[in-house]
């Protein structure tokens, strides 16, 4: 029997978390054979739902839980953790400006960088899926001086899955058919989606969609996905965000099967200068990712990554005075 790994949640009473604590606790994130020890993070007006949750926890019986820990204190929950997913985050309230927006979760992102900073394993591995995802991530790890920057990552996965199934069903494949997809950039509407390194059951994807649908219909409608999902079910995307973010960690910890989109702190590969979260395509193996390199890039790309490295830059300046 492996030795138990210790998984922070926070946002832990919140709609992904009702699907990512129960997919983790069955073994979908590290294994059918991995021990786990739950930790999870709400803030104290939620400890009475985040109970409920652990009640239901504890009702399924899963074999691989050692020990699930629930409280409204980072330091405990970021105790020893070899995982830590971000999730919870503050929405966007009425009249709030953008600004306002970036500068509520700034303050929420300090204080957990910090506490992952005194508390987490040396090794702990951070995902960040609270929304502004990238910038959170940016803040949580300046506050973390003692850990590497690449031990912080955001989520683009949810983006990068979406855009399979897109692609896949418009050629009439099946999602594992298609390689080498790429989200750049931000989570957010000024992502690029980029198929040109794509192939789909071994044929380029552009010999196989029309520039027009991939520039006018594929672009926006992974850009606004996000959006739709809101409009259809009234409200936001939960499973298929808990399923993503789950996808990223296994791949992280275990190896990907081929290229994924991670955002990671850039190191000025294909021109993004470093001091940001930026999206990437990445390769995965024992434990650690890698960008994937030496991709030829159009102008069209060019300046769709500029766009979005311009509004991590904005979203950055924002939050300076909170960096660290
Ligand atoms: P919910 O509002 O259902 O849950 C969020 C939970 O976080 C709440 O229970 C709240 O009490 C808790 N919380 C707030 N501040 C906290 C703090 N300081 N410490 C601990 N817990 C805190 O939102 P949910 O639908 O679960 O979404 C969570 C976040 O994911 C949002 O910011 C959302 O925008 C973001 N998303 C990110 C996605 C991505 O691809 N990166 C996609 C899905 C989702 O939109």
């Amino acid at each position: 029997m492996k030795q138990p790994v210790r998984i922070a949640i926070t946002g832990a009473a919140g709609n992904i978390s009702y699907s990512l604590a129960f997919r983790i606790a069955s073994g979908d994130m590290l294994g059918k054979d991995q021990p786990v020890i739950l930790q999870l993070l709400e803030i104290t007006p939620a400890l009475e739902a985040l109970n409920g949750v652990v009640m239901e926890l504890n009702d399924c019986a899963f074999p691989l839980v050692q020990d699930i820990v629930a409280t409204d204190d980072a330091n405990v929950a970021f105790k020893d953790a070899d995982y830590a997913l971000l999730v919870g985050a503050r929405p966007r309230g009425p009249g709030m400006e953008r600004k306002d927006l970036l500068e509520a979760n700034a303050a929420i992102f300090s204080v957990q960088g910090k506490a992952l900073n005194d508390n987490a394993s040396r090794d702990v591995k951070v995902l960040v899926v609270g929304n502004p995802a990238n910038t959170n991530a940016l803040i949580a790890s300046c506050n973390a001086p003692d850990l590497n920057p690449g031990q912080f990552t955001a989520m683009t996965r949810l983006d990068h899955n979406r855009a399979l199934t897109q692609l896949a069903q418009k050629t009439g494949k099946h999602v594992t058919d298609v390689e080498g997809m790429i989200i750049w950039g931000n989570h957010s509407a000024t992502q690029y989606p980029d198929i040109a390194h794509c192939k789909v059951a071994g044929t380029p994807a552009a010999e196989l969609v029309e520039r027009d649908w991939y520039e006018t219909t594929f672009i926006p409608d992974v850009q606004q996905r996000g959006a739709a999902i809101i409009k259809a079910r009234g409200a936001s995307s939960a499973a298929s965000a808990a399923s993503s973010a789950i996808d990223h960690m296994r791949d992280w910890a275990l190896g990907s099967s081929g290229v994924v989109s991670m955002a990671i702190s850039a190191d000025g590969s294909y021109g993004i200068e470093p001091g940001i979260i930026y999206s990437y395509p990445v390769v995965c193996r024992n434990g650690a990712y890698e960008i994937v390199q030496g991709l030829a890039l159009d102008d069209f790309s060019k300046q769709k990554m500029k766009a979005t490295e311009d509004e991590l830059r904005q979203e950055r300046a924002a939050v300076e005075h909170l960096l660290g």
